[in-house]
């Protein structure tokens, strides 16, 4: 009774090989599974993440200011700029001497980013929502977005005299996109603008920029009134006299 028959023998062999080639093609797959996600992890590292742009000298332009209630400015790209790329804007004045931008009560440095890929073409639009006064929380940017870094207190954008400056890097060692300046100092000029920086409302031209090419100088030529009210749209860089 115990005995098998051959036939049961052979049926029984025949499971056993059936479940072997199932477990091995179960283990090939699991095999190749792992192949792939190995494969696909080994190669996340070198997938390049989207780099922010680095920008020149010139790749933007300063296309409005106001100076008065709640100040604002805007600026054209010149260049198509990805996702993840930051600007620094300053209202500091500028030294050529070694010093670079120099810092006192009511300038400041904040910076604009954008989360997504711009062309050029695209104007930007920043403004304060606290009447002129700039701090944590009253800056606004569309499109993008735009943060308060640093400054002595508070800063306004005077319209007795002022700046703005666009640059990437470092405040001590920054490229300079571009910027505009605009007082009512007599010794002013095109070549150097104040010659130099000691109070918020003075600048010199930066080395890095050339005044009327991707520099903007806006003076009051006769210096009557100590009270320059900009609402300017500048369609193109350009040496603006406001006479
Ligand atoms: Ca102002
Ligand atoms: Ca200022
Ligand atoms: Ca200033
Ligand atoms: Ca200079």
């Amino acid at each position: 009774m115990n005995n098998i028959t051959n036939f049961e023998k052979e049926q029984l062999k025949e499971m056993f090989t059936n479940r072997s080639r199932v477990g091995q093609g179960a283990r090939t797959r699991s095999l190749l599974v792992l192949i792939v996600v190995t494969l696909i992890l080994l190669c996340l590292p070198i997938i390049p993440a989207m780099a922010a742009t680095t920008l020149s000298t010139g790749d933007i332009v300063i296309v409005g200011i106001n100076s008065d209630g709640d100040d604002e400015f805007s600026f054209l790209l010149l260049k198509d700029i990805t996702a993840g790329t930051s600007i620094y804007v300053t209202d500091k004045g500028w030294n050529d001497d070694g010093t670079g931008f120099y810092s006192d009560l009511g300038d400041g440095i904040w910076q604009w980013s954008t989360a997504s890929d711009l062309s050029a073409g695209t104007i930007v639009h920043i403004k304060t929502t606290n009447n002129g006064i700039i701090e944590p929380g009253s800056l606004a940017a569309e499109p993008g977005l735009v943060e308060w870094i640093e400054g002595s207190g508070n800063a306004v954008i005077s319209y007795t005299g002022d700046q703005i400056f666009l640059y990437q890097g470092t405040e001590a060692d920054p490229t300079i996109i571009t910027g505009i300046h605009y007082n009512v100092e007599d010794a002013t000029n095109n070549d150097n603008w104040d010659g130099s920086s000691d109070s918020n409302k003075t600048s010199a031209l930066p080395n890095q920029l050339s005044n009327g090419v991707n520099a903007i100088w806006v003076y009051d030529q006769a210096g009557a009134t100590e009270k320059i009210i900009l609402d300017i749209i500048v369609p193109l860089p350009r040496e603006l006299h406001l006479n």
